[in-house]
């Protein structure tokens, strides 16, 4: 009879615990400086932050956690229904008019067709494989000839789409990819850095998540990748899942949250690929992770207010700055923004020494369209960006060598 109960008690917990809502909520909180911003952030991800206010789209849970934490601070909250059009059904597709944008199996085939164009130039990886089983795919682009191995040939690695969402970033480091190898030979500067460079790129580090959040063509707002939790909800959020710094605020124990942190670090299949693939390249000097969006060109640390100090706190200011004239970024230390901690840039370079940035796309505000701004700012976002790439994989050779450049 005991055990019956039991039984019954569990099944019934289960069943409540299992039902998690789908529902988002936009909330536009009062925030007056980065302190509170990092109170605030140890809940939920704050999607945007203009002068004293922060704003954001967030689940069921994350939105109750403000309601006790914050109550004050709010000033508006609603049910938020993301627009998008097209077409109900279970495809893997875009919705209609952002079918410019590529699915995983789109960024495979892309990825495969250059590799088979250019074999010279490049060599097909995979940098893992995601929970649910899908490829994290990867190319190498070198003109460095593999058959001498004992070369040291300084490495650079392009990472997009950590955030299931921020399908824009998956694009820019696509269209890298293709522009690289297109104008080796008719432009000598990328010929003269592919010579002497190994770049590499993995637009989709989250496939699970991203494809999750365009199926049924009508985007979900989705974040994190898909683990299954133990208590019904699923996803760890992959920017939050790195060890350097891991759990030290900016994140969340709690499973339901957007910025869960995940039971250990690198508890995820695709952050721990990316870790054993640096690991495996010491010859990866700068890493350049893409997310949307703001438009900020972010640097450590992120995890604390202090700065990373000495003269590698003076090469990343002056590499952001530089970077900034051309894309039109706004460059700031990540915990500027809010502190984060267990983010991919903390650990390349707390970890292994690695100058690393992170690209905040476009657009600038959610006005603009946020995390679905359509696929007409692709061209564009790409296009501010090629020279700030391109800068990134000079220096990899010697990133000290930016302090002596005016
Ligand atoms: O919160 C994040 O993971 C990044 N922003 S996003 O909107 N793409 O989710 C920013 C990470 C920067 N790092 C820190 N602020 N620590
Ligand atoms: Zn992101």
């Amino acid at each position: 009879m005991k055990s019956l109960l039991l039984t019954l008690l569990l099944s019934i917990s289960f069943s409540v615990s299992a039902v998690v809502s789908n529902t988002t909520y936009f909330v536009h909180l009062k925030a007056k400086d980065a302190k509170t911003r990092s109170e605030i952030a140890k809940y939920i991800h704050i999607d945007q932050v203009i002068d004293d206010s922060v704003y954001s789209v967030v689940n069921e849970n994350d939105l109750k956690e403000l309601q006790k934490n914050f109550k004050k601070q709010i000033v508006e909250s609603h049910v938020y229904i993301q627009a998008s059009p097209g077409t109900l059904g279970d495809e893997i597709e875009f919705p209609r008019g952002d079918e410019k944008f590529h699915t995983h199996a789109e960024v495979v085939t892309v990825l495969n067709d250059l590799a088979k164009k250019y074999p010279n130039l490049t060599e097909r990886f995979s940098l893992g494989t995601s929970l649910e089983g899908q490829e994290i795919p990867a190319i190498k682009i070198t003109a460095v000839s593999s058959n001498r191995p004992n070369l040291f040939t300084p490495g650079i690695l392009f990472l997009g789409a950590h955030h299931a969402r921020e399908h824009l970033s998956t694009e820019v480091p696509l269209l890298l990819a293709k522009y690289l190898v297109e104008n080796y030979h008719s432009n000598s500067e990328i010929k003269k850095l592919l010579d002497s460079r190994e770049v590499y790129i993995a637009p989709m580090v989250n496939p699970d998540g991203a494809m999750y959040d365009i199926k049924g063509k009508k985007y979900k707002s989705w974040r994190k990748n898909r683990a299954v939790n133990t208590r019904g909800s699923f996803g760890v959020d992959l920017n939050r899942n790195y060890s350097f710094g891991w759990g030290t605020g900016g994140s969340s124990r709690n499973e339901r949250s957007d910025v869960y942190m995940g039971p250990k670090p690198f508890s995820e299949p695709e952050t721990l690929a990316v870790k054993a693939f640096i690991d495996a390249k010491p010859n990866i000097r700068i890493l350049l992770t893409f997310h949307t969006f703001s438009e900020l060109i972010l640097y450590p640390w992120g995890g604390k207010n202090d700065g990373v100090g000495g003269r590698d706190q003076k090469v990343f200011e002056k590499m952001a700055k530089t970077m900034a004239k051309w894309n039109g970024y706004k460059p700031e230390q990540a915990s500027d923004l809010y502190i984060a901690s267990g983010d991919t840039c903390d650990w390349a370079y707390g970890a292994k020494n690695i100058f690393c940035f992170t690209f905040e796309l476009s657009p600038k505000s959610m006005w603009r369209g946020g995390f679905y701004p359509g696929a007409k700012v692709i061209d564009r976002t790409f296009n501010v960006n090629i020279k700030p790439a391109l800068y990134l994989l000079k220096h990899a050779g010697n990133p000290y060598g930016v302090l002596s450049e005016l």
